[in-house]
Order: structure tokens, then sequence, then C-alpha cells
């Protein structure tokens, strides 16, 4: 029942058909139409703000024709797809990203030169798009990005926040937060769907349907609509677009006609406020859960909306529900969209009358759960009477699913009580608590952590009863990696260009085996030469941002030493900042001639506390007060500069990255999951002084341990440690006793102020144990600085690592998900 007219079809046909136009003079002339028609400018009266607009949209012009090629090709081969279901996509920007896909940056920097612009200063007007707090949620935008460059057919599917990750003022020294209102200027890169709007239930009660046992009716009227919007995702060197569908809360289906007739105006829309916040804003939380209701009918709007449209676009091919899992995957980033489990039982079950054994087939064979996490503070749980208010139909499910499980254990396990109350999804708590983890891992068929030491550590802590009980296949690692588009090739163009010469083609951004051919290349004089001066240049850059953020003036000539990530106690920001006064203090006791032969060093630090984390914002505090000292101090110079970068964001990484010497990567072993920017850093020639944690440790075996510097005690001395710790004061050794007395002086203001940090080590029970690792971190500084005195082997050091970091590239990680997971295949989108 096509509702094209014959010769509409014909256009379409030529349409899709037609060749990307290239040509400077068609460029032109889309970007002038753009400027006249979208935005009512001309090109007399036009600014970069306007340029970059004007340019997006006509970019965006010639990705839709792709765009529009695969999701119709898909579609007519029936291809299985993957949908990656996630809270968070922190994309950044998007306008350079794409002109690098399509081949067309050249193109567009003659013709914005042409009429006086610099490309550069164009990309800069771009705002980031920040759906995402950190590391979980870059990795969802780089696997999205693999996915499209991979060739296989894959959606994100994601919440349209309209305040991203909070703006990062500092104010004082002290972290100050303004709402990101991205929005407000008009976004290129979304497409509303208003089409595509589902309604999503909250509140209400259940009628069980006559004579059956599962299927319920479920009664409300406070139901609220989600609305699509669809994000392009360029495949570099491939036809595949990828997409991320964004749900926004509508808010038409309340407005209460019967106030509005009543004459009451305002009041016809006083649901309508309540309903919009639903997609208002990002929590800000790293690895923490704060468990406020609002978060949770976030959670349930999200999953409703993306199996409503999952099961929709399904049913479009005819097929019976039991093939879904022959060609949909359904991939859940942490627990936060766990809700989709219990919510694809209730469309089964209550919509389209399957039987329980049916539908929960169907769902164990579609969903898989990733861990992020094992932090205790991150595990989300869910009050009992709180889900039972919001979602009564899914408590019930979950009671169901979770009584079935047992039974199955008590089968397996006969008697084993403690078993049955450890294993058990609701928590006999008071009140009691819906465990997500467990909910996740009962429901998918794979569960894996993001690195070989956290998929091990998951086994034998949070999954050892589940290990026990459903077998060691079900648990699996898949290491993270990052897409060497972003993270090599688009902020690097220069080591970019060096890799190209060695490799001989562009063909290693989407093969990064490929770049094992650097190691040829190792010992070529002129290579290095070349190797070294990409990083210098990165480094001027770096410090130009940096004098135009902070006014800070560096040199870059420094040894540039690198942390930049969400502030979090484990993360050991604290023991970073007492070193850099430890080492303050080692300088002024020099005599000037002595110092004259120290390596200058700025240290940088950026990352945002959450805005409730008091701790985390005192230490950021402690980090503005120490640069403050010590830039100041006329008898230190550039011998020591510290830098708090405000604001740190995706496209602040872009420029601190590829800029880094040395960067650090220093949580207690065995708390950071994986760690990603670890291995952007490496990747751009930077040098990692870390733990032996996460993704750390694999970095380690790739490049080899004379690429690396580790410290500090591994992640199996750290229970013994921590419960010494317990029952004894720590012991600090005469360096943190220096940095402690210095802080205590007064010497980087009021010492009162910190002191709480200081007792989180003494007082505290040195939860992150600084006091244990810290001599070995002083070691460890010592190290790198011998080894950045000699150059040569630096250089070497640097070309090595980059050489043998293939594993790194998100690529890899998402072909063994596609492998062993998802059971999908690349698609190769023709017309
Ligand atoms: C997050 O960013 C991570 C874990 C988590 O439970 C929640 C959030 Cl918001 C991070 C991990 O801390 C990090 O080690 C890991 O590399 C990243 O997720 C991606 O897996």
């Amino acid at each position: 029942q096509s509702k094209t007219p014959s010769k509409i079809d014909n256009v379409f046909q030529n349409y899709s058909h037609s060749e990307i136009s290239r040509d400077a003079a068609t460029i032109k002339n889309s970007v002038v139409m753009h400027l006249t028609a979208t935005f009512l400018r001309t090109p007399a009266n036009m600014d970069s703000g306007d340029a970059y607009l004007a340019s997006a949209f006509s970019v965006r012009d010639r990705l839709l024709q792709r765009w529009n090629m695969t999701n119709e090709y898909h579609d007519r081969v029936n291809a299985k797809r993957v949908y990656y279901m996630s809270l968070e996509f922190l994309i950044g920007r998007t306008f350079d990203n794409a002109l690098l896909a399509l081949e067309l940056r050249n193109e567009y920097s003659k013709v914005l030169g042409d009429v006086g612009f610099c490309l550069e200063d164009i990309i800069d007007e771009e705002r980031d798009a920040a759906l995402g707090n950190g590391g979980l949620g870059r990795l969802a935008a780089c696997y999205v990005d693999s996915m499209a460059c991979s060739d296989y057919p894959g959606w994100g599917y994601g919440l349209r926040y309209k305040y991203g990750m909070f703006q990062q003022q500092i104010i004082d020294g002290y972290q100050v937060e303004a709402p990101d209102c991205w929005l407000d200027s008009p976004n290129p890169w979304e497409f509303p769907r208003p089409d595509v709007t589902y309604p999503v239930k909250f509140y209400g009660h259940l009628v069980r349907v006559p004579d059956s046992k599962h299927r319920f009716t479920w009664e409300s009227n406070v139901v609220y609509d989600a609305m699509a919007f669809d994000v392009p995702v360029p495949g570099y060197g491939t036809n595949n677009v990828g997409n991320i569908r964004l749900w926004s809360c509508k808010t038409n289906s309340l407005f209460d006609l019967n106030k509005f007739n009543a004459g009451d105006y305002a009041g016809a829309t006083g649901g309508q406020v309540a309903a919009q916040i639903l997609t208002d804003v990002l929590y800000p939380n790293d690895n923490t859960n704060e468990g406020k209701e609002l978060r949770l009918r976030q959670e349930y709007l999200f999953c409703s909306a993306t199996l409503q449209d999952i099961i929709a676009r399904f049913k479009k091919t005819g097929k019976p529900l039991s093939e879904l899992p022959d060609l949909a995957a359904i991939q859940l980033n942490d627990t936060h969209p766990t809700l989709g489990i219990p919510e694809l039982m209730r469309i089964l079950l209550d919509d389209e009358a399957l039987t329980w054994d049916e539908a929960w087939s169907i769902v164990t064979r579609t969903f898989a759960f990733t861990n992020h996490t094992i932090l205790p503070e991150a595990m989300e749980k869910w009050p009992v009477p709180m889900m039972d208010k919001i979602l009564p139909r899914h408590m019930g499910i979950i009671y169901d699913i979770n009584l079935y499980f047992l039974q199955s254990v008590e089968e397996k396990f006969p008697g084993d009580r403690d078993l049955l109350r450890r294993i058990s999804i609701i928590e006999e708590s008071n009140p009691q608590q819906v465990r997500m983890a467990f909910l996740a891992c009962v429901g998918s068929h794979k569960v894996n952590g993001v690195a070989a030491i956290h998929s091990d550590i998951i086994k034998q802590s949070i999954f050892n009863d589940f290990v026990t009980v459903q077998g060691e296949d079900k648990f699996i690692n898949k290491t993270n990696g990052v897409s060497p588009r972003r993270w090599m090739n688009g902020c690097n163009p220069d080591m970019s260009a060096l890799i190209t010469e060695a490799v001989g083609d562009r063909t290693w951004i989407n093969d990064l085996t490929k770049v094992k051919k650097l190691e040829d290349h190792v010992a070529d004089d002129d290579f290095r030469a070349r190797w070294s001066a990409a990083k210098q240049k990165n480094k001027q850059r770096l410090a130009d941002y940096i004098l135009s953020t902070t006014g800070i003036k560096i040199s870059a000539d420094a040894l540039f030493d690198v942390q930049v990530q969400r502030i979090h106690e484990y993360k050991r920001q604290l023991m970073n900042i007492f070193s850099v006064i430890y080492r303050y203090h080692c300088l002024k006791q020099m005599t000037p001639a002595e110092r004259a032969k120290e390596i200058s060093r700025v240290v940088i630090f950026a990352g945002k506390a959450a805005a409730g984390y008091w701790v985390a914002k005192q230490v950021i505090k402690l980090i503005n007060s120490v640069a403050e000292v010590i830039n100041a101090d006329a008898e230190i110079g550039d011998v020591l500069k510290v830098v708090f970068i405000p604001d740190y964001s995706v496209t602040a990484a872009e420029y601190l990255i590829p800029a880094s010497d040395i960067s650090q990567h220093i949580s207690t072993a065995g708390t950071e999951a994986s760690g990603t920017s670890n291995m952007k850093f490496v990747l751009n020639g930077g040098i990692i002084l870390g733990t032996v944690d996460g993704a750390n440790i694999e970095i380690g075996e790739e490049i080899g341990e004379e690429q690396i510097f580790f410290f500090g005690c591994l992640a199996h001395e750290v229970g013994d440690f921590r419960h010494y710790l317990r029952f004894h004061q720590p012991k600090p050794d005469e360096a943190l006793q220096t940095a402690f007395d210095l802080i205590q002086n007064n010497t980087f203001g009021d010492g009162a102020i910190f002191q709480p940090l200081i007792d989180s080590v003494l007082r505290g029970g040195d939860v992150y144990l600084l006091s244990v690792d810290f001599p070995s971190y002083i070691q460890a500084h010592k190290a790198v600085e011998d080894a950045y005195r000699n150059q040569e082997e630096w250089v070497t050091k640097s070309i090595l690592s980059v050489a043998r970091m293939a594993k790194f590239s998100s690529d890899r990680s998402i072909q063994e998900y596609a492998e062993e997971v998802w059971n999908i295949e690349p698609v190769r989108v023709t017309n």
C-alpha cells in the first residue's frame, strides 16, 4: 500500500544514485543557499557563526544521501541490527568529523577561504553535544562510530537532554556549575521525527485479563509522549551512516481539555511542565547512583520508547516475534537501561499475548549487558515501593522473573538458602530494593566487563554466584577501544600525516593493525625529527589554548604532565596534587644553580566534579590554590607550573591529548574498570604513568614494559591494605608528610579548608591507599624524569608505542561484540 506515485519514485531513484557533489561552485552555492534561505542572512552580513551554520547544513545535505541509502538498504535486505541502548552519548562536535568522513575537508576549506574565513575558526563555532558524563558516554559515541565505519547495521538509542553536561566555571578556585543550553542555537545534526512518537505510561493500576496467567491490562491516565530525534553518525570511507535515535519528552497528551474548557488556560498545561522535566537534564554523576525518583522515570521513558520502536520496526518485516533475536540484538550500556528487559516482557505478554516461556526466551536471546564498574556507590538499586508506585506492571514482572530464576537455582542447589538470599534480584533490606545489575544479568545471554582485569574481578565479586549457577561461558571480556577517526586522524593531523606516509595510504584509519608499519621508521632520523616536531606543534597549540582560557603563560618546551578526567576519589587527583606540593618543596630547597638543572614541568589538570560531590569539589579548590601560589613564585618560574583548565569536554580533550608527554592514570588498583583516555594518550605518542589497573595493564602488555611507567600496589593486595588501615593509623612517608605540613602551614591559603582532605587519608581509613602508594609514586616520577632527559630514547618509546596500539581501536572491540555477542555481520551498503 505504497502512497508514492510512480513518477516521484523515479526522482527518488535518481536522488539516491547521485554522487555527492564536490566541486567548489556547487558547494559555494549550497552554502549561500542555506545562508540566505535557511538562516535569512546575506553574504554581506555573515559572521563566523553564520558561516558555520550554513556550511554545516550544506555538509548535512551531502550526508543525507548516504543516510537514506543506508536505511533503505538495511530494510531491503532485512539486515540484523544491533541496538546500543545508553542513557549517555558524549558526542562532542560533528562538523569536522563529517567533513573528514565525506572527504570534503579541503573543498570546504577552500570555499570558506575564498570568502575570507579560516576553516579552523568555523569549526570552533560548533558547540559540543555533551549528552554524557565521561568514559561510559564517550565509549557509546566511539562504538556507534566504529559500527558505522565497519559497515555494521547499528543504531544508538538515547535521550535528547535539553541541558547536557553542566558547564564548569572556576570562581575563586571553586567549581561553579552553569547550565549547558546547547540547543539555544540551531542544531544541524539532528532531525526531528514527529511521526515517530510513542506513548509512555506511569502509575495507574492493573487488571488481569480473564483466564490468563501472565496477561494484564495496565490502566493509567498519566501518559507522556516520547518523540524521536535522529542524529547521523557519518562512517569514514563507506556509504554506511549510523544513527543515534534520541527521545524527547512531548507534552501534548497531558493537555487538560477540561481545565482549558473551564477557562483555566494556564492550568491546562500544568502537567506539561512536569512532563518536560523528564528529558530536561542529564544527571551529572559519573560512577555514583543518586537513586532519585525522577531518574527512574527518565530511565523508563527511554526504555519504553526504545522497545516500542524496535518492535514496530521488526513488525514491518511481517515475521513472527519468535524471530526477533534473529533480526535484533540489544546491548545494555550499564544497568541504566535495564528496564528494557521487563518492558519487552510487558509488550510480549500483555500486547502480543505470548506465553511467559515464549516471551522469556525471546528476551534472553536478544539482550546482552555490559558492566562498567564495581564501585558500590555506583550500583543501581531501586526501592520496591517506589518501583511499585511508578511502574506497577514492571514490578510484577520483576517479581515473576525473580521467582522463576530462584526456582531454577533451588532446583540446582537444593536447600542453599544463603545462596538464594545472596543471588535474589530483590534485596531483603528495609525497604526491599531491586538490584538492577542482577536483573540485567538474569535477562541477558552474555555479560561482559570492559578490560581483562575488570572482567576477572566481576566474576570473583558481584557475579560470583551467577558464575556458579549459570556457568562461566556467559561471562566474558570485551576490552574497550577508542575511535581512530576522532582520536588520531581528527585531533592530530600532523602525526596522522606521518602515519599515512609510513603506511603508504590512509587505510590505517579504518584498519589500525596497519600502524605496525611505524616500527620500520623508528631508526629513520628524518622521520623521528618530524615525529617530534608534530608533538611540539601540538604542545604549542595547547599552550595557546591555555593562555586564552586561563591567562596562564606556559612554555611549550617544558614536560607536559597531564591528568584529565572526572574528579573522583578513586582516580586520586589528590595524590597527584600532593606530589606537586612535595615537588615544589624540593625545588624551594635547591640553589638556583641546582634548580636550573631540573626538568621544567607543566602539571595540567582538568575535570568536572559531580555537583553534589563535596570532597571532589574541595580537590579542585586545592589544585587551584596550589597553582596560584606556585605560578606566582618568581623563584620557581618555568621550572614548575600548575594549570587547572576549566570546563573539560570532548573538544578540550582533542586539544589536550595530542599535546601530552606524560599522562597519569593512577586509580587505586582494581577500581578503574578500564579507562579509555589512557588509550587515547598513547595513540597520540604520549607515555603513561599509571597503576597496574584497568586497561593500563593490557596497554603495557601490547607496547612493552619499557614504554610505560607502572607503580603502586596490585589489585589483589588492596583488600589486605584496606583491612589493616581500618584498625591502624596510616604512616605517611616523609614526602607525603611534607605536603601535609605545607598545607597546614597555610602555604596555599587557609589550610583549615583542606583539613578534611588530609583527614580522608589520616582519619578516614585511607580507602584509596594514598599513603600506601605515595613512595612508589614519587619513585615513578623520578624514573619519568630520567627517561625524559634522554630525548632520543623518549622518541623511540613514543613511536614504538603508537605502532603497537592497534588492539585499542574501538573497531576491534566492535568486531568482537559483533562476532561473540550480537551475531551480526557487516553489510556493504550500495544502491
Ligand atoms: C562511567 O563513565 C564509567 C563507569 C560507570 O559505571 C559509570 C560511568 Cl558514568 C566508566 C568507567 O569508570 C571507566 O573505567 C570505563 O573506561 C568507562 O566507563 C567505559 O567503560
